[in-house]
């Protein structure tokens, strides 16, 4: 394998972990019984065997002989930055607690599981993925490990390895799954436990036990450098428009985090939209108020940050959304006959009167968009959608109406970005590489305390890694129920933005003056060595929600 000369350089980097855990051996603090966030009848009756256990901290502790044992890992979903720390740290954390203790990582994500694809991954192989981005060590799959049919193929392996614990690295949904297995497994003294480690780039996957979710500040940094990049470019030219889309499935903390950092012009939080009951046509006005206001200065140039799931959250594209797909569903045949030139008159011609208006106002390669790009289960793929073409045509349009009234003097010329896979395998930021390896460390010793039902915590994560606390949460103390499939299912609470948070508080407080003044900021790219206020700052968001 052929390496960069930071890539050679960042091997040798000694990942920094709590107190706690440098010493190598722990005492477990058990806390008092956990409840889950809501539902907690039905959560208790669903997991009678990991409901309502203790929260658990780690101090240090005496070392204890412990028989040898082996341990299974799975990269689940999408990629994020740290990832094989997570798997580096639990490594050199069961090796610690006995050299004979094995652990076996199953290919390309939780399928590696079922179908008992897997491999040995030894010290050699480890020590090349240290402090490295991307999941390739293993890959990743967005396999759903659900069925009970899958738990007892997993248990087939499980058993052959002779593997006591497994460890689900993955997001909200993932560690859920993880949760039901740890659940069923536990049912069936099999004697298996199962451990979840808290991923995801979307920042969603997060609670007052789980301060953020590794990736996430990487992917942030990584993104608010090139934006930064880019506000610099527009300052320079004073010609164009940036209307910059960022990956967030659906919560806006991607975009949010990069407007704290970058200060552009106009930053839509789809939570806020939602909460305003929003139409496609207000955010539209509202970014054309910006262009306009900004022209009027003679300023005929900005940026704007639009979050990737920004289409679901304004109720009325939803529910022109819902309708087309049931629409689709029921009419397939139909729609596939007509001339690809007549449909758009076709789906105008049979939508209901409110969704027909919405649809018909929409630039037509979005409306293809909305009638072609399905997924296997019917629904459209909003990640698809241009939205940052999508607003920028109907900016343009609602500026050429303004113009034509006398009420906008300017010129506008976008450009178009989308963000997302840029940042999701960078090579781990210091705080993601502690971070990571921390995750990884602790839940090696989850698994040496026998617990299961757990995701791995590490706490207190704006004080130097030394202060970080490390332990557990049980799973089922972030479920609540939900309408899946049209079903009631037990899942993890998703955290999307809140409006009353300090984040969000601290970007609506100074959004109005980044929208008519030009005061970005350019983060430059992530520093690996230098300076700590440079090269170990937590993101925006972590050091807002933690102020005291
Ligand atoms: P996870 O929730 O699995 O971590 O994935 C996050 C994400 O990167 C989203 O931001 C994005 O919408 C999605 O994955 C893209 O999915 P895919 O990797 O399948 O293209």
């Amino acid at each position: 394998m052929t390496k960069s000369a930071l890539q050679i350089a960042r091997a040798a980097y000694q990942p920094k972990l709590p107190k706690a855990l440098a010493s190598g051996a722990v005492k477990v603090v058990a806390g008092a019984a956990t409840q889950s966030v809501a539902d907690q009848e039905a959560i208790k009756a669903l997991f009678p065997n990991t409901y309502g256990m203790p929260l658990i901290t780690f101090e240090a502790g005496e070392a204890v002989a412990l028989p040898a044992m082996n341990v299974g890992v799975i990269l689940s979903g999408g990629q994020a930055p740290g990832g094989h720390n997570v798997i580096s740290g639990l490594f050199d954390g069961i090796k610690k607690l006995n050299p004979e203790n094995k652990l076996y990582g199953f290919i390309l994500g939780p399928g590696g599981l079922v179908d008992h694809n897997y491999m040995e991954l030894t010290a050699d192989i480890i020590d090349e993925y240290r402090n490295t981005g991307g999941f390739d060590i293993i890959g990743s799959g967005r396999t759903k490990l659900e069925a009970e049919s899958q738990f007892e193929k997993g248990y087939e392996i499980i058993k052959e390895l002779g593997i006591k614990a497994l460890v689900i690295i993955g997001g909200d949904d993932s560690n859920t799954n993880a949760c039901v297995l740890a659940e069923y497994y536990a049912a069936k003294n099999y004697g298996v436990q199962v451990i979840g480690c808290p991923k995801t780039i979307d920042g969603d996957l997060k609670n007052d036990m789980i301060e953020t979710s590794f990736g996430f500040d990487t992917a942030c940094k990584t993104y608010a450098e090139v934006i930064g990049n880019i506000q610099r470019d527009c300052n320079s030219a004073r010609k164009y428009w940036h209307f910059i889309k960022l990956m967030g499935r659906s919560a806006s903390h991607i975009a949010l985090e990069c407007a704290l950092q970058v200060q552009p012009n106009v930053c839509i939080v789809s939570e806020e939209v939602e909460a305003k009951d929003m139409s496609l046509d207000d955010v539209v006005t509202y970014i054309a108020k910006v262009v306009a206001d900004r022209a009027a200065q003679g300023n005929n140039f900005g940026t704007v940050l639009i979050p990737e799931g920004l289409v679901e959250f304004i109720p009325a594209m939803k529910r022109l959304i819902a309708e087309l797909n049931d629409f689709l569903a029921a009419n397939a045949e139909e729609f596939g006959q007509i001339k690809k030139s007549h449909q758009r008159d076709y789906i105008i011609r049979k939508l209901s009167p409110e969704n027909s208006a919405i649809y018909a106002s929409l630039p037509e390669g979005v409306a293809r968009q909305l009638t072609l790009d399905r997924d296997p289960h019917g629904n459209v793929q909003v990640s698809l959608i241009e939205t940052e073409k999508l607003l920028s045509e109907m900016v343009a349009t609602k500026l050429a109406a303004w113009k034509e009234e006398g009420k906008y003097v300017g010129k506008f010329a976008a450009q178009h970005h989308f963000f997302g896979y840029e940042g999701r395998c960078a090579a781990p930021s210091n705080f993601d590489a502690d971070y990571c390896y921390s995750l990884g460390y602790t839940a090696s010793m989850l698994i040496a305390n026998g617990k299961t039902g757990y995701m791995s915590s590490v706490r207190n994560t704006t004080a130097p890694a030394a202060e970080w606390i490390a332990g557990g949460v049980p799973i089922t103390m972030m479920m609540n129920m939900e309408r899946r499939h049209g079903e009631m299912k037990p899942v993890i609470q998703k955290a999307l933005v809140k409006l009353d948070g300090a984040p969000f508080k601290a970007f609506a407080a100074q959004r109005d003056r980044w929208a008519i003044e030009t005061d970005y900021v350019y983060p430059g790219p992530i520093q690996y060595f230098g300076p700590t206020e440079v090269c170990d700052q937590a993101t925006k968001t972590l050091q807002l929600e933690q102020a005291k």
